[in-house]
């Protein structure tokens, strides 16, 4: 018995054009996750700029928008050209076709996951979503390879078909809805509009509360300890006598927001010429958090010595409140939230 599939859209123009959008969806999305990755995990020859403020949270952004937008073209996509599994497609093509989709569709549902912050599988996510995106692309240049004279040859002329068009405009509609509806996570000017937007759209928003860290009592001797040349202890007190450095920055959280805020704190780069550091150091970032996997970060030259770097005390003009990191956290430009280590206790020169 021969199928039939009668819809005008399955047609090869209709996923030509989808397959455009996808791949500049899935390209953006590919990239900002490789920048992300690279500054998370950073490689020796690697350096991220501190400049300007919001270059990460922009990145982040992109990466958020355009894993959205690929989730409504991929639906539509597969919708278009499914028939063509029933077809006779060589063995080896329809092989490849299957890895992008299962890799795709991996990608597409642990990201989404992911920002709703439900994790409901054992693997840590961060590592499985790089390594399947590697899988994605692969398997993505072997298919725009193979399909790369089709694409040229009906893309030249317009559609004619009145449903295609309207199914492709439908499309379009589709993923501009489903951008609107939650890009206010991470564009300002769109928070009232993203009704689907996973974190509420004031102040910002607290991801790991310090009941969750296992820091519920700070201890009212605490002091920061600087280890450089030489070991320097402050308190609070003390550092809130130094010169206090005020800066908007953006808290850009891996888990899918962002949200700009007041910091006022000391800067870095003087605490670490106070102990006799060299200029360009690398810092490790301690907390008082015992066990966490965010406990401490790395902050590379570049950032440690930047006058924008703080160890903030306070956020939108009050006092840090604890689960923001109270008594002192670390807020510097350009850098994913989950580097913005709070509870800090201690800054270790490295080099
Ligand atoms: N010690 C410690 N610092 C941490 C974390 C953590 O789990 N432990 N979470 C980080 C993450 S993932 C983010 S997004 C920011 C969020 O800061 P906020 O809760 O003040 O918004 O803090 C970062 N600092
Ligand atoms: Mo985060």
């Amino acid at each position: 018995m021969k199928l039939r599939f009668r819809s005008p859209v399955h047609d090869e123009r209709v996923a030509a054009k989808l397959g455009l959008w996808l791949g500049v969806a899935f390209g953006l999305c590919f990239v900002t996750g490789l920048l992300s990755h690279g500054i998370q995990y950073p490689p020796s020859w690697f350096t991220w700029p501190t400049r300007p403020v919001n270059l990460y949270r922009i990145t982040q952004g992109v990466h958020v928008i355009s894993g959205i937008a690929a989730i409504p073209l991929l639906l539509a996509k597969l919708w278009s050209v499914y028939p063509k599994l029933f077809g006779r497609a060589h063995i080896l093509e329809r092989g490849s076709i299957l890895v992008l989709v299962c890799a795709a569709f991996f990608e597409l549902f642990t990201g989404l996951f992911n920002v709703s912050q439900n994790y409901a599988w054992s693997f840590f996510f961060p590592d499985a979503h790089y390594a399947v995106a590697w899988i994605a692309v692969g398997a993505l240049l072997v298919h725009v390879a193979v399909k790369l004279p089709v694409v040229k040859r009906v893309l030249k002329t317009p559609e004619p078909n009145l449903s295609r068009r309207a199914f492709l405009r439908g499309t379009g509609v589709m993923t501009g809805a489903a951008v609107l509806a939650t890009a206010g996570v991470t564009v300002p000017w769109l928070r009232d509009v993203s009704v689907l937007a996973w974190r509420p759209g004031k102040g910002v928003p607290v991801n790991r509360t310090a009941l969750d860290a296992g820091v519920t009592r700070v201890d009212p001797q605490w002091t920061l300890e600087v280890i450089g040349k030489h070991t320097k202890r402050f308190t609070l007190a003390q550092l809130q006598a130094m010169p206090q450095v005020e800066a908007e920055l953006p808290i850009a959280c891996v888990e899918g927001w962002s949200a700009s805020a007041h910091w006022s704190g000391v800067c870095v780069a003087d605490l670490l010429r106070s102990v006799g550091a060299e200029p360009m150091s690398t810092v490790v970032v301690e907390s008082l958090e015992r066990a966490g996997r965010y406990r401490a970060s790395v902050l590379p030259p570049n950032h440690a010595a930047d006058p924008l770097t703080l160890l903030a005390l306070r956020l939108n003009g009050q006092e840090l409140d604890i689960d923001h990191g109270y008594p002192c956290r670390l807020i510097a430009p350009s850098r994913p939230g989950v580097l913005q280590t709070k509870w800090v206790s201690q800054l270790k020169v490295m080099s």
